[in-house]
């Protein structure tokens, strides 16, 4: 069976506010050319589709825009669809049934049977081509019952081995459907975790799935038996522990300045029972993205090349010198000025580390130079917090952030 793996979307996703709308719509029709040229039978999106827990009306018109796409025009038999961490479980799956008569499989979250999350994918002649093993981003309160009672050094233990035992009893379903088979199939698992291992780059944009987590889970966790193992939540293409069947798509788009010059891939698998073949595709480059740093002279040579370029380019300066330079931003915005060049963030790292380093704000700084735990850390600071308190405040304000962004709150 040939299939098509891709992961981390997070349609609807902005820049430093800027709205990235025409990136993602080139994506997708991007894709559906590949789906049209290379006729994958089964599409895997492993989780994080949209950005956040309720995307802009605009972003779910591109997903349902592209189901429809793929569904009704391409050879693609099946898409299989799971919730990543940023996704609301709810709104995946509040048009399940609908997608479910397109062959399109959502599983927003797990089922209340496991078994119902092994997928049985049937060709048009109703002969079994794979079974996929569908397991969405994992939350505590799904997989295990809370004891109150649990002492903190014991929850992350018991979660990860919560996560474990799912993986396994729905994997071991699967076998025992493979062997009640008159043709052995293929067993694809779909999951969206951290495996251990995995690489991450500095504002690649993946949030951190269990703070303060010292539970892990490793390659050798995963269940035998898994013919390809497509996984989603890491934003840099990857495979796992050297298997070349278990692998991270990452995301088809730079999701910060810092992976601007990451090749972006889909997978491509060919699967049989045992015996994979994997090819990455090349994603092309839809908005070109810069990141400049050094002094000014530096920052001024190099933004006058981009500018040469003759092409939209949106570009994030951070200006590192040692003199300080107040009026920055107009000075780079004079040279961009009337150009396909676009500053889009300019770092000021020598006014910020001064400002951050007085005890009071004297302007001059936006917030949105900041991240919430460096206005968190300047605020324990101010108010004279002792160290050995800062760092279980902190933890507290890391777990406080998390839920803001992880709860489904259109859930009822
Ligand atoms: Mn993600």
């Amino acid at each position: 069976m040939k299939i098509f793996h891709t992961s981390d979307w997070h349609l609807g996703r902005t820049l430093y506010g800027k709205k990235r709308y025409i990136e993602f719509e080139a994506f997708l029709n991007w894709l559906i050319e590949q789906i049209e040229l290379k006729s994958p039978e089964l599409l895997i999106i492993a989780g994080d589709i949209f950005d956040n827990t309720t995307p802009s009306n605009k972003a779910q018109e591109l997903y349902y825009q592209f189901l429809c796409k793929v569904a009704a025009n391409t050879s693609c038999q099946h898409i299989v669809i799971i919730g990543g961490n940023h996704d609301s479980p709810t709104l995946l799956n509040a048009p399940k049934e609908l997608l479910k008569q397109l062959k399109i499989h959502v599983v927003g979250n797990i089922s209340p049977d496991y078994r119902d999350d092994v997928l049985e994918l049937k060709d048009t002649n109703g002969i079994t081509q794979a079974l996929v093993c569908a397991i969405p981003y994992l939350r505590d309160r799904d997989i295990r019952i809370l004891d109150e009672y649990e002492l903190a050094e014991d929850k992350d233990k018991n979660f990860m081995h919560a996560i474990k035992d799912y993986y396994s009893k729905v994997c071991e379903h699967a076998e025992l459907l493979r062997q009640q088979l008159e043709h052995p199939v293929p067993i694809i698992a779909t999951g969206h975790l951290f495996v251990t291992g995995g690489k991450t780059l500095k504002d690649d944009g993946v949030r951190e799935l269990y703070v303060g987590s010292l539970a892990q889970f490793g390659a050798t966790d995963f269940p035998a038996g898994i013919d390809y193992l497509a996984l989603g939540h890491l934003h840099v293409p990857q495979i796992i522990a050297s298997k070349d069947n278990y692998r991270y798509s990452g995301s088809p788009l730079a999701m910060g300045f810092g992976e601007a010059r990451q090749q972006k891939v889909i997978i491509e698998a060919d699967i049989s029972v045992g015996n994979v073949t994997v090819n990455e595709i090349a994603i092309p480059k839809f908005q070109p993205l810069e990141r400049i740093a050094g002094n000014l002279d530096t920052i001024k040579l190099a933004l006058t090349n981009l500018v040469n370029r003759n092409e939209s380019i949106w570009v994030e300066v951070d200006y590192t010198g040692q003199e300080i330079v107040a009026n920055l931003q107009q000075e780079l915005q004079a040279i961009v000025m009337n150009t396909q060049v676009e500053l889009i963030k300019v770092y000021n790292s020598q006014l910020l580390a001064q400002v951050l380093s007085s005890a009071e704000y004297e302007g001059g700084i936006e917030l949105s130079s900041l991240n919430p735990e460096q206005v968190f850390d300047k605020c324990l600071s101010m108010n004279n917090i002792p160290a050995n308190q800062q760092e279980e405040l902190k933890k507290c304000f890391a777990q406080i952030m998390q839920d803001l962004t992880s709860n489904d709150v259109r859930a009822e």
